[in-house]
């Protein structure tokens, strides 16, 4: 898939700074440099050069050569530091462009590298994870994946899986060497491993997803329990409009925070409840769209009222999700049963709680993984891997409870299939245009 165009872009952020880089890669890339330069750089050495178009002066600045296949894209570089401000750096360009490259598309760069094999695909999705990480935990995450830690799992999952089909396929092949090989243990037991460690990686992985996207956190109650002062200490400002009149909340509130470094989406809704207003009612169905959407429910009861009372009217709600029931305005009144693990007592008024609630959800995000070692991964990683699990459960069937080995021989193989569609073997054009047109241009 040789890409013979020779593709340019200003590589700094847009607006004006110190200096301002333009990348060219491709074949002309060195030509073009010597046009606009007179020079022809030797490799990775900075020199200094006028940036000159038909005897035109536009910049004075730096140049740096990467020579194929030693460079970001695998094919020849140049870099061109000129100064940092919008106008000059479109001018120059433009020049370049005029000397014989065409302006790249958006994650063009990124592409090219991993179409040269620099990079796989999830190294070049955590690039562009790397670059939009709004918090510092996200940001060591998405480096994780881009030095390769994600991949090298899945590489070290390809490998066990590419073993159980060479030796099932050659079973197949060879039935003369008369062994009931579906009763041999040792492979049942390797293949049980392997959806082990597949289950264990998908789990990472959506913990993973949740650090690149953030978590989306919805707080849901009848009116009056003190949502909106709960969505306030998290925000540690006066977000919402607090007051003792049930049904302040009408609309949607949302805020981005971070919890002890993770990326947070915390919303306040209106107090769900029976009623005939009709504003209030659309507040409502709205809340019951954040209950379906958030990754984790903080469900409000007020511990001052019949507490009984309230989970009753919320029973019906569709709480499927990571839940924690908060017993709010515990400086009035106490709650008297034992408190289960997601479960706890707040006072918004006071704070007191509070320290404990943020635990809980950094609990609940990384129950079982380490935050410090997890990796960055997206939806597609997460979908391929429940694909992956779902075609090693079949064959595990196949294998023990039917004893069909050519069964087990096609589920393997679609299992491999779907895992290596992660890192970017067997992806589709279309595919790949949908990754890379997500980057900023220049990366
Ligand atoms: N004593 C005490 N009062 C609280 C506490 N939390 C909230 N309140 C009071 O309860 C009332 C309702 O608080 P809000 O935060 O507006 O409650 P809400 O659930 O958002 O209410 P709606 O938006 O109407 O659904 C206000 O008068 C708050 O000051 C608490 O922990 N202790
Ligand atoms: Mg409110």
């Amino acid at each position: 898939m040789k890409n013979h165009d020779t593709i340019a872009a200003i590589a700094t952020a847009p607006g004006v700074g110190g200096v301002g880089i333009i990348r060219i890669s491709g074949e002309k890339s060195l030509d073009i440099c010597q046009q606009l330069t007179n020079k022809s750089p030797k490799p990775r050495q900075a020199i200094f050069s006028n940036f000159k178009h038909k005897k035109k002066l536009i910049d004075e600045g730096i140049i740096i050569y990467f020579p194929n296949p030693y460079s970001f894209t695998g094919e020849d570089v140049i870099e061109l530091q000129a100064h940092g401000g919008p106008v000059i750096l479109n001018m120059l360009l433009q020049a370049v462009i005029k000397c014989g490259a065409r302006q790249a598309q958006a994650g063009e760069f990124s592409q090219r590298a991993f179409l040269n094999d620099k990079i796989d695909l999830v190294q070049a999705e955590a690039i562009a994870d790397l670059i939009s990480s709004s918090t510092e935990q996200a940001a060591m995450a998405a480096q994780r994946s881009l030095q390769g830690d994600f991949s090298k799992k899945i590489s070290a999952i390809l490998k066990q899986l590419i073993a159980l089909r060479v030796w099932i396929e050659a079973a197949i092949d060879f039935p003369e060497e008369e062994i009931d090989f579906l009763a041999d243990k040792l492979q049942q037991r390797k293949m049980q491993d392997l959806h082990q460690t597949i289950k264990h990686l998908l789990s990472q992985a959506q913990q993973g997803e949740l650090l690149n996207k953030g978590v989306m956190i919805g707080i849901v109650g009848q009116p009056n329990v003190g949502k909106s002062s709960i969505l306030n200490l998290f925000t540690r400002n006066e977000t919402a409009i607090v007051s003792d009149i049930a049904g302040t909340t009408r609309d949607i509130i949302k805020e981005n925070i971070n919890i002890q470094g993770i990326p947070v989406l915390i919303i306040d809704t209106a107090g769900i409840h029976i009623t005939e207003d009709k504003v209030e009612q659309e507040g409502i169905k709205r809340a019951k769209q954040i209950l379906q959407q958030a990754d984790i429910i903080l469900q409000i009861i007020d511990s001052s009222k019949n507490i009984e009372q309230q989970k009753s009217n919320l029973a019906d709600l569709p709480f499927n999700k990571r839940k924690i029931t908060i017993y709010n305005k515990s400086d009035i009144s106490s709650y008297n049963s034992q408190l289960a693990d997601n479960e706890l007592e707040l006072s918004a008024k006071t704070g007191c709680g509070f320290d404990l609630l943020e635990n809980k959800i950094i609990n609940m995000i990384s129950k079982e993984n380490n935050i410090e070692s997890s990796f960055s991964a997206r939806s597609r990683h997460i979908s391929q891997l429940q694909k992956t699990l779902e075609n090693i459960s079949i064959a595990e069937h196949n294998f023990i409870n039917n004893q069909a080995g050519e069964l087990v021989a096609e589920d393997l193989r679609q299992a491999q299939e779907s895992l290596s569609q992660i890192t970017g073997e067997f992806n589709s054009d279309d595919l790949l245009g949908e990754i890379f047109s997500s980057f900023c241009i220049g990366k």
